[in-house]
């Protein structure tokens, strides 16, 4: 969804609408990354996205369980998010049932594969001791940081071409061969909401993409053993 650290943002207002009506009537919400444009350390950013926190909270103090995995933009959550949230964190690939259907959630980006630079940075990110480093940086450097890293995306992203930076058939196949009994595939990071129905080795796979809310605020609702895209009010 990409939150912004200003809550009058129209994504964020229809975050919070969501998260304080219609999520309070699930049992479960999971937020599958890249719910935050950045995240430079619990210290900052929390007192950026305090009403989007305080959203969650009362949202898991009702009840509901809210589960939240890494994105390629936050990824540095740590205790005191966590804590302040009332969220569980999920790991990417994560196997859950949800209303009777088997699903594997993760973030998406691991499947891009076919954009080597970028996974040459993500193997970066991902190491420890990089993030170790990163968070004990003064706040003033960690801030330039992210904005020096967000001006770069974005502007190798008007360059790329469109198929690049999308999921890899090979990427389908590894994840599935990782996971063979898995039918439902839920990811996002690829900005394309859409559900894919292919075959793989005889059997029926079902990929299901979230969008970022923009313009469509698009959820997928899982209830009675059914699955589907939904497109919110
Ligand atoms: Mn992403």
């Amino acid at each position: 969804m990409h939150l912004q650290p200003d809550h009058h943002h129209p994504i964020n207002q229809a975050f919070i609408s969501f998260i304080s009506q219609q999520a309070l009537q699930a049992d479960s919400v999971y937020i599958l990354g890249d719910l935050f444009e950045t995240w430079v350390g619990d210290d900052l950013s929390i007192p950026l996205y305090h009403t989007e926190i305080n959203a969650l909270k009362k949202l898991t103090d009702s009840g509901t369980k809210l589960y939240i995995g890494y994105g390629n933009r936050d990824f540095l959550m740590r205790q005191a998010f966590w804590q302040a949230s009332g969220a569980e964190f999920i790991e990417d690939e994560t196997l859950a049932q949800i209303q009777g259907v088997d699903c594997l959630l993760l973030h998406g980006d691991s499947l891009c594969t076919d954009d080597k630079d970028y996974q040459r940075m993500r193997d970066w990110f991902r190491k420890p001791w990089v993030q170790w480093l990163f968070l004990h940086l003064p706040k003033k450097t960690r801030l330039n940081i992210a904005q020096k890293l967000r001006q770069q995306s974005g502007k190798q992203a008007q360059h790329k071409q469109a198929d690049i930076m999308d999921v890899s058939n090979q990427a389908i196949e590894d994840l599935c061969a990782r996971h063979p009994q898995v039918v439902h595939i839920i990811h996002g990071h690829t900005h394309r909401p859409a559900h894919h129905c292919f075959m793989l080795n005889g059997m029926q796979k079902q990929r299901w993409v979230l969008g970022d809310w923009r313009p469509e605020t698009q959820i997928i609702k899982i209830i009675n053993q059914h699955i589907s895209l939904i497109k919110l009010d």
